[in-house]
């Protein structure tokens, strides 16, 4: 007896449109972002800022919530390399904007260089298709010093060949490339910074700039520290509350004004032996003594010393408050109350 098989249509079924649930404004015209990775050195200082602007913030990241989370933010644990995590707390939060910290840094991506590969590749990438998804209007990335290699001319503008040598660095320019591909091919607006190495007074996860940070928290918790670098080390650094109204002024500047998608951001840029004498002018017990370790000076001699970041002065009004020894009496003054020592 013979069967008739019928053969499976090519014709792609017809599928009902998904319907999004209504995004509006908050009711004090705050905006809806959602942060991933805002568990990490930056998060801690921008969560209360956007929640006393009146924005309504989820944060979508690995780790728990910490005490310090203001209670209005909505904290949802997920893993940014699986695709279905991200476009569930994208489809449920509604964002009008995502602001893209989850990655890992420079020291930590050496030691499992496939990890940082799939965090910050595959975390960029899901985040991008979220946001094409679910009709996110912009989606700001935090790029960094690391994105630049070694032999360029000082100070170090925008648009130099981007050659690094780091995964970390690497995956960030491909990140770069990606929103950039994303704003053209589904206008999602893309914009971002590349941030020097960044301070402030937390415990920070696997920079390879965290030296400068430790002198200060060390320097002040156990009274010594020795850097991993050479005294003479120099690369850009910047004040976490510069680096956080960076990214708020950028978030919210008017599109046509911006020429570009993605701005070097400059502050200062000491060598870690002026940063060893700032904290000793404040904190004169502490000893700070340096021994370089080969593989982590090497990825500090490949980035810039210090950074041209003319574009965002001119584009949208970027200007730097804290220099070195405005950083290191606040700094200081912050740390004080933290491990509660007398001033
Ligand atoms: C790191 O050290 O990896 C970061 C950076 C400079 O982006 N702080």
């Amino acid at each position: 007896m013979t069967r008739t098989v019928r053969a499976r249509t090519l014709e792609p079924p017809a599928l009902e449109p998904i319907v999004l649930p209504r995004r509006s404004r908050t009711d004090d015209g705050g905006m809806k972002i959602l942060i991933t990775g805002a568990g990490g050195q930056i998060g801690t200082d921008l969560l209360p800022l956007l929640v006393a602007r009146g924005d309504t913030v989820t944060v979508f990241d690995l780790s728990a919530r910490p005490a310090s989370c203001p209670s209005e933010v909505e904290w949802v644990r997920g893993d940014i390399t699986y695709a279905a995590e991200v476009n569930t707390v994208v489809a449920r939060a509604r964002p009008h904007r995502i602001l893209h910290l989850a990655a890992i840094l420079s020291a930590a991506g050496e030691g499992v260089p496939h990890r940082a590969y799939r965090v910050n590749m595959d975390g960029t990438h899901n985040v991008l298709e979220a946001a094409r998804l679910f009709e996110v209007e912009q989606v700001f990335f935090t790029s960094t010093i690391a994105a630049f290699g070694p032999g360029l001319a000082q100070p170090v503008g925008d648009d130099v060949p981007l050659r690094p040598t780091t995964m970390y660095g690497i995956t960030k320019v491909a990140g770069e490339l990606l929103g950039e591909y994303y704003e053209r091919a589904f206008g999602i607006d893309f914009r971002g910074v590349r941030f020097p190495g960044l301070i402030n007074a937390g415990i920070p996860g696997g920079g390879t700039s965290d030296y400068a940070l430790f002198m200060y928290v060390d320097g002040m918790r156990k009274g010594r520290y020795e850097s991993f670098c050479r005294p003479d080390s120099r690369i850009p650094f910047m004040y976490m509350p510069d680096a956080i109204r960076a990214m708020l002024e950028l978030m919210d500047a008017p599109k046509e004004e911006l020429r570009r998608s993605i701005y070097n951001i400059a502050a200062i840029h000491p060598t870690a032996q002026e940063i060893a004498n700032a904290v000793k002018a404040r904190l004169p017990e502490a000893q700070l003594t340096f021994v370089s370790d080969p593989r982590r000076q090497a990825i500090l001699d490949s980035w810039p010393d210090a950074l041209d970041d003319s574009n965002a002065r001119r584009d949208w009004g970027w200007k730097h408050e804290y220099d070195l020894d405005a950083m290191s009496d606040d700094l200081i003054a912050k740390l004080r109350q933290l491990v509660g020592a007398p001033a």
